[in-house]
C-alpha cells in the first residue's frame, strides 16, 4: 500500500474531482495527507462545490491545513514547478480536461491544449522533479527507462472508455482494446493516454491509468445527459434525446469511480492500465424513462405528460454507439467492485439536484465565478 502525502488533484472543482476530494476527506480514514487542488476554473469549475472541505480542511492555510486552493492552468509549466516544490508534492490525480462531446465537435482547439498539452506539461514537470539524478542538476536528466525516481511518488491520469471507440451489438473494452477514437474530445484523452504511457516506458516515470464509462451523480455540470434531463424534466422543459435514443452507454455512479481511483493509487501496478466501469448498459431512451418515473414520483406528477416533452433531435456528428467496460482486471487485480445500484444511483442523483437549486442556480448566473474575480481579478 502506497501512503500518499501531497496530492496534487488537478481540476478538483470539475464533476469528479469534487466527488474524489470529498470522499479523501471524508469517507477515506486512511487518507492522512493533504490536497492541493488546481483549477483553471473554467466554465466547468465551480470552486463553491468545496466550500464545505474548505471550511473543515483549509482552515485559512494555518500549519494544521490539510486542503489548499491553487487558481492555475495545467499548460503553466511555470506555476506547475511552483507548485511542485511549495508543497513537496509526491502525487498527481489528473482530473482536469475539457470533458464535453459536443462542445469538442464545436470548438476542438481547446481539447487539444489541455488535453493533451496540459498533460504533457505535467508529465514532464513530474518527470523533472521526481527523477533521482545523480549528475549535474543544470544539465539535461539523463534517459532512461530504469531511471529511479524518488521512493512512493505516482502519477494518475483519468480517462475515459471513448478513447476505444465504437462498439457494435456484443462485445466489451478491455485494457488491450486497439484506441479508436472518433471525437475531437476522445481523440485528445486517447492522445493524453499515450503520453503518459511513453513517459512510463521511455523514462521510467511511475505512472497508473484509469479509463472509466459515463458517470453520474452529484455535482455534474448540466449539459451531461441525466442532469440535464433532470433539471428539464423539473422545469417543464423539451428533453432533447439526439437521434434515435438507442445509443447505449454503461454507467456508474461517480461515488464508484473516485473508490477505484483511490484503490487504483493506493495499489495499482504502476505502468498499469485499468478499466472501470459499471457493467450496466443502457440505452439513452431507457434512462430518460426511469428518470420521468423517479421524477414523476417525487414531485407527484404524471410521467405521460412529462414524456410528452421528449423531442428527438439531431443526432451528434459521430456519435459512438455503444460501450461496455469489461472491468475483470480491476476486480480481480484490486478488488474493487461497484457498489451502487443504478436505479439507487438515479434516485439519489435526483434527490440532489432537487435538493441544490441554489448550487443550479449559481451555475445560471455565473454567480460561482464572483469568487474568482473577487479573489484574482476578472478573467
Ligand atoms: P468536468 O468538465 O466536470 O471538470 C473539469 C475540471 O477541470 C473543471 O474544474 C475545470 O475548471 C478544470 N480544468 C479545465 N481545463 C483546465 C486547465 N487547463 N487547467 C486546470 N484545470 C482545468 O470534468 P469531469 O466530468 O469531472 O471529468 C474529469 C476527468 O474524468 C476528465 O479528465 C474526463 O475526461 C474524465 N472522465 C469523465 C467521465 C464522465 O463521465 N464525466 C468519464 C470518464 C472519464
Ligand atoms: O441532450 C443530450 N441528449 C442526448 O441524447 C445530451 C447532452 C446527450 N445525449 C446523448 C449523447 C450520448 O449518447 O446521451 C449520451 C450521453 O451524453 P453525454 O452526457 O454528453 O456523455 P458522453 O458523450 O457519453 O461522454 C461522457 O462520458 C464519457 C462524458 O461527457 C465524458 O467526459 C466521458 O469521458
Amino acid at each position: 500500500m502506497r501512503t500518499l502525502k501531497n496530492i496534487l488533484v488537478t481540476g478538483g472543482c470539475g464533476f469528479i474531482g469534487v466527488n474524489f476530494i470529498r470522499r479523501l476527506f471524508k469517507h477515506t480514514p486512511e487518507f492522512t495527507g493533504r490536497i492541493i487542488n488546481l483549477d483553471a476554473l473554467t466554465y466547468a469549475g465551480n470552486i463553491t462545490s468545496l466550500q464545505e472541505i474548505e471550511k473543515e480542511f483549509g482552515i485559512d492555510s494555518k500549519p494544521e491545513s490539510r486542503y489548499f486552493f491553487e487558481l492555475g492552468d495545467i499548460c503553466d509549466r511555470q506555476g506547475l514547478e511552483t507548485i511542485f516544490a511549495k508543497y513537496n508534492i509526491d502525487t498527481v490525480v489528473n482530473f482536469a480536461a475539457e470533458s464535453h462531446v459536443d462542445r469538442s465537435i464545436l470548438g476542438p482547439e481547446t481539447f487539444v491544449k489541455t488535453n493533451v498539452m496540459g498533460t504533457f506539461a505535467l508529465l514532464d514537470v513530474a518527470r523533472r522533479r521526481w527523477q533521482i539524478s545523480t549528475g549535474d542538476p543544470t544539465q539535461p536528466l539523463p534517459v532512461s527507462a530504469d531511471a529511479e525516481y524518488t521512493p512512493g511518488v505516482i502519477f494518475h491520469h483519468v480517462s475515459t472508455d471513448e478513447v476505444y471507440g465504437s462498439l457494435g451489438e456484443s462485445g466489451f473494452f478491455t485494457e488491450t482494446s486497439p484506441y479508436e477514437p472518433r471525437s475531437p474530445y476522445s481523440a485528445s484523452k486517447a492522445a493524453s493516454d499515450h503520453l503518459v504511457m511513453a513517459w512510463h516506458h521511455t523514462y521510467g516515470l511511475p505512472v497508473t491509468l484509469s479509463n472509466c464509462s459515463n458517470n453520474f451523480g452529484p455535482f455534474q455540470f448540466p449539459e451531461k445527459l441525466i442532469p440535464l434531463m433532470i433539471i428539464n424534466m423539473l422545469e417543464g422543459k423539451p428533453l432533447p434525446v439526439y437521434g434515435d435514443g438507442k445509443n447505449i452507454r454503461d454507467w456508474l455512479y461517480v461515488d464508484d469511480h473516485t473508490r477505484a481511483i483511490w484503490t487504483i493509487l493506493s495499489k495499482g501496478r504502476t505502468g498499469e492500465k485499468y478499466n472501470i466501469g459499471g457493467e450496466n448498459e443502457r440505452e439513452n431512451i431507457a434512462i430518460i424513462d426511469e428518470l420521468i418515473e423517479i421524477v414523476a414520483e417525487k414531485i407527484n406528477g404524471e410521467p405521460q405528460k412529462i414524456r410528452g416533452t421528449i423531442q428527438f433531435v439531431k443526432d451528434r456528428p459521430g456519435h459512438d454507439r455503444r460501450y461496455a467496460i469489461d472491468c475483470a482486471k480491476i476486480k480481480e487485480e484490486l478488488g474493487w467492485q461497484r457498489e451502487t445500484p443504478f436505479e439507487e444511483g438515479l434516485a439519489k442523483t435526483v434527490e440532489w439536484y432537487m435538493a441544490n437549486t441554489t448550487w443550479i442556480n449559481r451555475i445560471r448566473s455565473g454567480e460561482y465565478r464572483y469568487w474568482v474575480e473577487e479573489n484574482y481579478g476578472r478573467r
